[in-house]
Parts: structure tokens; sequence; C-alpha cells
């Protein structure tokens, strides 16, 4: 099993655009794999590639109660798109804050799978809030952005002060 470093805001690198695929290659599905099991382990219900500091657009997911059902999208579109709804969200990359955050109710995308081929998905609920939240950091742009800029500091600090309380722990350990 491979487990990739989740990178941690205010990493600079998260705010990277990331790159459509083109090549659909071996090395394309083993990244896929270790992403899966990088969010399965961390525990997520989605992780983006942006996140383990590859900036391509690929991201996964598995938003069901039996953790069975993994999902790999890439080259993600939004094309139809309705309704508004507001659900708290949480970010593996933003360990321990949650937040609510605005988006759309149901979404329409087209994506390709690992073999390239095309796909349409329709998706409302946990679904379209994680595939939404995922798109954001292709994008570069992380849920604490929906925040105002003194609620977003805040967190920036909360997560500073979190570090500090574990470096000291493991040296007072080592
Ligand atoms: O992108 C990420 O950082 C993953 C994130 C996805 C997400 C969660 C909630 C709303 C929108 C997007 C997470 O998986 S955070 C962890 C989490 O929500 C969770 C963990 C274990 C069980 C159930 C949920
Ligand atoms: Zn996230």
């Amino acid at each position: 099993m491979t487990l990739l470093t989740i990178l941690e805001f205010p990493d600079p690198r998260l705010r990277t655009k990331a790159v459509p695929v083109s090549r659909f290659d071996p090395a394309l599905a083993r990244l896929a794999k270790d992403m899966l099991e990088t969010m399965y382990a961390a525990p997520g219900i989605g992780l983006a590639a942006s996140q383990v500091d590859q900036h391509i657009q690929m991201l996964v997911l598995d938003v069901s109660e039996e953790k069975n059902a993994p999902m790999v999208i890439i080259n993600p579109r939004i094309i139809a798109s309705e309704g508004r709804e507001t659900c708290q969200e949480g970010c593996l990359s933003v360990p321990g804050i949650f937040a609510d955050v605005e988006r759309a109710e149901r979404i329409r995308i087209e994506a390709q799978d690992l073999d390239g081929k095309t796909f349409e998905l329709d998706a409302d609920g946990l679904l379209a809030v994680c595939i939404q939240h995922e798109m954001d950091h292709l994008a570069g742009k992380l849920f604490v952005d929906y925040l105002s800029p003194l609620k977003r500091d805040m967190v920036r600090k909360k997560l500073e002060k979190q570090r500090r309380h574990a470096d000291s722990t493991l040296t007072a350990s080592a």
C-alpha cells in the first residue's frame, strides 16, 4: 500500500491550477490507486490530485456507506447545474476545520475514466458536494476561500497552533 503525503493549508502548492490529463497510461492508473488508498486511510470521502502535489485534473471519491464504490474522475467539466444548497464541509488539507459552504444542489458533469473514455454523470446530495469540492482543488481553490478573510486567518492560526503542538509532542517523546 502506498500512502501519499497530503499538502496542508496554507501550502502555496495547493493554489496550483491542474492541467488536463492527456496520457491515459499505467502511471496514471497507479496514481489513482495510490490516491484511493490515501483517501481511505485518511479517512476521507474524496481526494484531488492537487492535494498530493500532482497537478493534473484527476480526482477520486467514494461517498458510499460501505466504502466499496470508488470512483476515478478525470478532466471533469460541469455541463449543467441547478439549485443551491448549504452543506458542512471538511477538507483533508485543512484538518479539524468544518464550515458551511453553499454550492449547486444538482450537477451534471462530463469527464473521462482511466481508459480515456468520456462519460456523463448526474450527481446530487453528498456526491454533488464532494465533486464540486474536489473540482475546486483542481482550480487551486479551497473551501476556506468561501469564508471571510478574518475567519480564514483564524483557521490559519489554529492550524499553525495545532502543528506547533504536534511538533512539541514529537520532540518531547524523542
Ligand atoms: O478534498 C478533501 O479534502 C476530502 C474531503 C471531501 C469532502 C468532505 C465533506 C464535504 C465535501 C468534501 C473529506 O473527505 S474531509 C473528511 C470527511 O468528510 C469524512 C471522513 C470520514 C468519514 C466521513 C467523512
Ligand atoms: Zn479538500
